[in-house]
This record gives C-alpha cells, sequence and structure tokens, in this order.
C-alpha cells in the first residue's frame, strides 16, 4: 500500500477533493477532515498520511501529522498556510494551473472592460431611467498598472494588451517583460502608480503586502486620465488593502469605482458598508475557483513524481509568504 494523505479543508467540501484523488491515486487511503478542517478519528490515523491537501488547515490538524512529507495547497495562494504559527519543516507546493490561470484572466478582463466601460454610471443612470449619453473612451487611452504579475498578473496583462490597452507591472524583484512598463520594490512604486488608471491587485498576502494598498497608496493614482478618477480591482486578497481606506475613497471620489473578489473577512458581514456603494463591484472570491477534477491531477503527478525521487514543482518559499 502506498503512503496515505489526507484532505484538511476548513470551509469547503474535503469529499469533492477526495473522490477526485481517489480515481487518480486508487491504491491509497484517503484521509479527509470534516469541513471544519478538524480530523474527528484517533491520534494514530494522522502519523500514517505523508501528504496533506490543504486549504485553510487548523494548526491543530497539522500539529497531529507526525509522518507528513509535503503540505499541497489547494489553491494557488499559501497565505492559509503560511500564516500557520508551527509550519512543518517540509515542503509546500502551490497550485499553479492552466485552468486557474485562465479563470483569472476572464475575471480581469471583465472587470476592466466594466471600468472602461463606465459600467457604474450606466447602472446609476439606467435606474433613473435616464438615457447615458458619454462614449466610453478606447483600450487604448488607459493604462492597466497590475500590482504583483506573476502568473496570475502575466497571464491577465497579455490578454488586456491584445484588446489594446497600455500595460504596467509592480513586482518585488525586478524584470524586463516586452511592451510593459515594469517596476520594482518600494522605489518603484510611486512612479508605477502615478501612470495608471486602473490599477489590478493580484498580490499574495504576505507580511509585505499587508495592508499595503491604503488610502496614500490610492490618492497617488493617475488622476487626469479619462475614467473621471482612478479604479482598483483586487482578485489577489482582502488583507493586501485597507477596506475602511476604500470606502472612503470610493465615496470622496479618490476613485471613481472599483471591484473587489477578495475581503478581510469572507464571506463579507453583511454589516460592511461596501455593499452599499453603488461605484463598487462585488463578487465572491471566486474569481479563479479551485475545481477538483482540473486540478487534483496535476497534485496525483505530484506526488508519483516524488516518490519517484524527482523534484516537486510549485515550491514556495515560506520565509517569504509565496
Ligand atoms: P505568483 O507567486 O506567481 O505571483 C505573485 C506576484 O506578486 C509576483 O510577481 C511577486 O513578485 C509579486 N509580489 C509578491 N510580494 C511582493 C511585494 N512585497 N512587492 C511587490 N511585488 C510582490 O502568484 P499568482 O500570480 O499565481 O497568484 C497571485 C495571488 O492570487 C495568489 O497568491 C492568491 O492570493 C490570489 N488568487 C486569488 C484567487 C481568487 O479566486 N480570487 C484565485 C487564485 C489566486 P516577484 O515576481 O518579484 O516574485
Ligand atoms: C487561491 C484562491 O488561492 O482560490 O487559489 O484564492
Amino acid at each position: 500500500m502506498k503512503p496515505p494523505l489526507l484532505v484538511a479543508t476548513k470551509g469547503w467540501d474535503p469529499e469533492s477533493w477526495a473522490a477526485s484523488i481517489r480515481t487518480l491515486l486508487p491504491d491509497r487511503t484517503i484521509l479527509c477532515t470534516g469541513r471544519d478542517g478538524l480530523y474527528h478519528g484517533p491520534d494514530h490515523d494522522l502519523a500514517t498520511p505523508h501528504y496533506v491537501l490543504a486549504w485553510k488547515p487548523p494548526q491543530e490538524t497539522m500539529d497531529r501529522l507526525s509522518g507528513l512529507k509535503v503540505i499541497f495547497s489547494l489553491g494557488a495562494g499559501v497565505d492559509h498556510i503560511c500564516a500557520l504559527t508551527r509550519l512543518p519543516d517540509v515542503p509546500i507546493v502551490r497550485i499553479v494551473d492552466a485552468d486557474i490561470t485562465g479563470r483569472m484572466s476572464e475575471y480581469v478582463v471583465w472587470q476592466v472592460l466594466h471600468h472602461l466601460r463606465r459600467g457604474p454610471a450606466l447602472r446609476k443612470s439606467q435606474a433613473a431611467h435616464r438615457w447615458f449619453d458619454r462614449p466610453p473612451p478606447a483600450a487604448r487611452e488607459v493604462t492597466v498598472g497590475v500590482l504583483g504579475f506573476g502568473v496570475m498578473g502575466a497571464a491577465a496583462a497579455d490578454h488586456l494588451m491584445r484588446l489594446g490597452f497600455k500595460l504596467s507591472g509592480w513586482t518585488r524583484t525586478p524584470r524586463d517583460v516586452a511592451g510593459i512598463a515594469m517596476f520594482a520594490g518600494a522605489d518603484g512604486l510611486d512612479a508605477f502608480l502615478a501612470g495608471t488608471d486602473i490599477l489590478v491587485s493580484l498580490l499574495p498576502l504576505t507580511p509585505e503586502t499587508r495592508g499595503l494598498v491604503d488610502r496614500a497608496l490610492l490618492a497617488k493614482l493617475k488622476r487626469d486620465g479619462p475614467l473621471d478618477g482612478p479604479v482598483f480591482i483586487n482578485a489577489g486578497r482582502g488583507g493586501t488593502h485597507v477596506e475602511a481606506d476604500l470606502a472612503e475613497a470610493l465615496t470622496d471620489g479618490t476613485l471613481t469605482g472599483a471591484s473587489l473578489d477578495v475581503f478581510e473577512t469572507e464571506p463579507l458581514p453583511s454589516d460592511s458598508p461596501l455593499w452599499d456603494l453603488d461605484n463598487l463591484v462585488i463578487t465572491p472570491h471566486d474569481a479563479a475557483v479551485s475545481d477538483p477534477p482540473a486540478l487534483a491531477k496535476q497534485i496525483a503527478e505530484q506526488i508519483e513524481a516524488f516518490e519517484r525521487g524527482e523534484p516537486l514543482k510549485n515550491r514556495v518559499d515560506p520565509k517569504r509568504g509565496y
């Protein structure tokens, strides 16, 4: 019998992952936590898994995995793992997959076009039965700045470039990308913001990015573009922007519009003031959902490759946090 694995998911049905993995790795025991992320069987069960497939795994569950060899994040993000107080000293692997990257590009293109076409103003006008007679600018007149130009950011930028937008990108480490104005680190941030009409954040949540997008940052965005003010779109992680600052910026005209897929607390509490802002589009953290049948195959292949002694792909650096 091959080494067992544990599916540990909090707030997400572990059985959907277990079912997909079971068909690909039929010769192993697959244990599951409850939807609370906790394993309700005896301790000795949890001494056997070499692998955990994890989404927001509770510390208590991780502490019980005494034979662990690899942690697989069930998402592209790993903040839900790196934030654990006691992180087992084993490799952490994340999802990098065309399915999830494609879904994210769809979301970013959808929201950028929504704001380019003055979606929030149109919606208001329709509600008032008023013909809206301000033509939108062309994509070529608008610069989209992508905060976090990794796998998702680069793919989304590629689609936007083909639609004619001007693109810029901001990363932690400097790089050149053909046709895109690239900026890096704290030193490059202000110049990047000064040229940006639509700011798209696809940053991971790390100690460095937490709270990065605050009032001061939003005030540095380009103000004389063709959209009556800058726009902010975040599909990375909620903790990277300050919600109260964003609400203020959307109310006082610092931002003309925004779209948020991610929030500090999810689901977004029903009493959040964000719900009532008519220039804000709220989506329920579904920009790029991890689809078990689409993604289980890559995890199963990684497990088999690891057992053949091959290196794991898509490893993250827990110190860096992504
Ligand atoms: P990557 O790791 O490929 O890219 C992260 C990018 O962020 C890199 O360009 C990196 O810079 C940059 N970055 C990280 N820290 C900093 C910093 N301190 N300053 C400047 N740039 C920084 O991640 P992905 O593109 O695959 O995914 C991004 C995030 O998207 C995930 O972490 C997750 O949180 C979120 N996500 C959201 C989903 C949703 O449904 N809403 C679905 C999937 C993912 P560098 O290139 O120099 O390393
Ligand atoms: C992810 C997510 O990180 O779904 O993949 O947010």
